[in-house]
């Protein structure tokens, strides 16, 4: 009787624990300390509200063992890739990959050759089922990437030595300043993790360009349609602690734990269901997307479809030359 007791308090006061700790803000949990300079609170209480509920019992934190990162090798034909403007590595054992843009003396100034680099990395990320998320970095803690590289811009674009310019380059973790095309790259990414010397901000009216693409529409989505209008009219440049506040980033981390939190987050995703990532992914993005979202959403269900017997049903009668017999499917209301 008395074990059952006992029994009854200790649920009791688990389901209050659990209850508490979708409410107590973050600074009343003796939690190791994530940085968020901003009054971003949900952010703080989505932080907070695992440490005690089932999932953390039964899961436990992500291990913080560093990651051992190895040049990347094309996931097809194995042979090593030849970059020069950026860094492709692999992690050993693990589903990440990291891409960091190497042109610190330029402050991490994309040029033609950078995108072609980048475009040809990300592509060999996709296509490696082993990779489930790429970190996209600059080299330096001075900035993320400072945009097109103005010394190569010429009048029909960026061009380098091809000699004939692109403008529509593929617009595309931010320690220093991110600023121009390299705010929309970090803009595009799913998520920004900001080291707390980030600095955000466009350029372009300053000097004379300007992205009214993913640039100005993704900006617009974040951060509401007044505050998108500041950024790129008055062209400003604005804290990692602003950045926060505004909804820009997800989270400012002190600069020399950049890195360790940004694993962080990527080993949590890891563990997390593949399928439902890649179709959230397409669902969050297919608003804006268009015609194109729909598509990557449509595709997914396909995919998913195809796994099914009812799917296989009329694969399989087709190759048998023979009808397909869907009776035995339900009509779900
Ligand atoms: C990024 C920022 C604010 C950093 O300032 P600071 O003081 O830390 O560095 P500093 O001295 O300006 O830069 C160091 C070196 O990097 C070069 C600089 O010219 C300088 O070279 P040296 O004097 O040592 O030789 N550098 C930096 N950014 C560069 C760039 N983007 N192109 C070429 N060289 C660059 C400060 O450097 C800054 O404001 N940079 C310019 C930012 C900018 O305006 N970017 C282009 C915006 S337009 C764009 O990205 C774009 C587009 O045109 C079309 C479509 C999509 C995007």
């Amino acid at each position: 009787m008395a074990d059952t007791a006992e029994k009854d308090y200790n649920t009791v006061k688990r389901r209050v624990a659990c209850v508490t700790n979708h409410l107590i803000p973050l600074h009343h949990h003796h939690l190791p300390p994530i940085t968020t300079t901003g009054g971003n609170s949900n952010v703080e209480l989505c932080n907070a509200a695992s440490i005690n509920d089932s999932y953390h019992r039964i899961h436990g934190e992500v291990p913080t063992h560093d990651v051992e990162w190895k040049l990347a090798s094309d996931c097809e034909s194995g042979n090593e890739f030849h970059f020069t403007d950026i860094i492709y590595e692999k992690a050993v054992g693990e589903g990440m990959a990291k891409i960091t843009i190497n042109r610190p003396e330029r402050r991490n100034a994309f040029r033609p050759l950078t995108i072609k680099e980048l475009s040809r990395a990300f592509d060999d990320a996709r296509d490696d089922s082993s990779v489930g998320v790429i970190i996209l970095t600059g080299k330096g803690t001075k900035a993320f990437c400072s945009g097109g590289d103005q010394a190569l811009r010429t009048k029909d674009g960026y061009a380098d030595y091809e000699k004939f310019g692109r403008l529509n380059v593929l617009d595309l973790q931010v320690a220093g300043y991110a600023v121009g095309g390299g705010h929309v790259l970090h803009m595009v990414c799913d998520l920004t993790i900001a080291a707390d010397n980030a600095i955000f901000g466009q350029t372009g009216p300053k000097v004379g360009s300007f992205d009214a693409g993913y640039g100005s529409s993704i900006m617009s989505r974040l951060i509401g349609p007044k505050r998108a209008r500041e950024m790129w009219f008055l062209a400003r440049f604005y804290t990692a602690s602003e950045a926060d506040k505004m909804g820009l980033v997800n989270v400012v981390v002190p600069l020399e734990r950049l890195e360790q939190e940004t694993i962080k987050w990527c080993r949590e995703i890891l563990r997390n269901s593949p399928t439902a990532i890649r179709v959230l992914k397409a669902a969050l993005n297919a608003v804006d997307d268009g015609h194109a979202g729909l598509q990557e959403v449509g595709g997914n269900a396909t995919l998913l479809f195809y796994g099914t017997e009812e799917g296989n049903e009329g694969k399989t009668a087709y190759m048998e030359r023979r009808a397909p017999d869907f009776s035995k499917f339900p009509r779900r209301p």
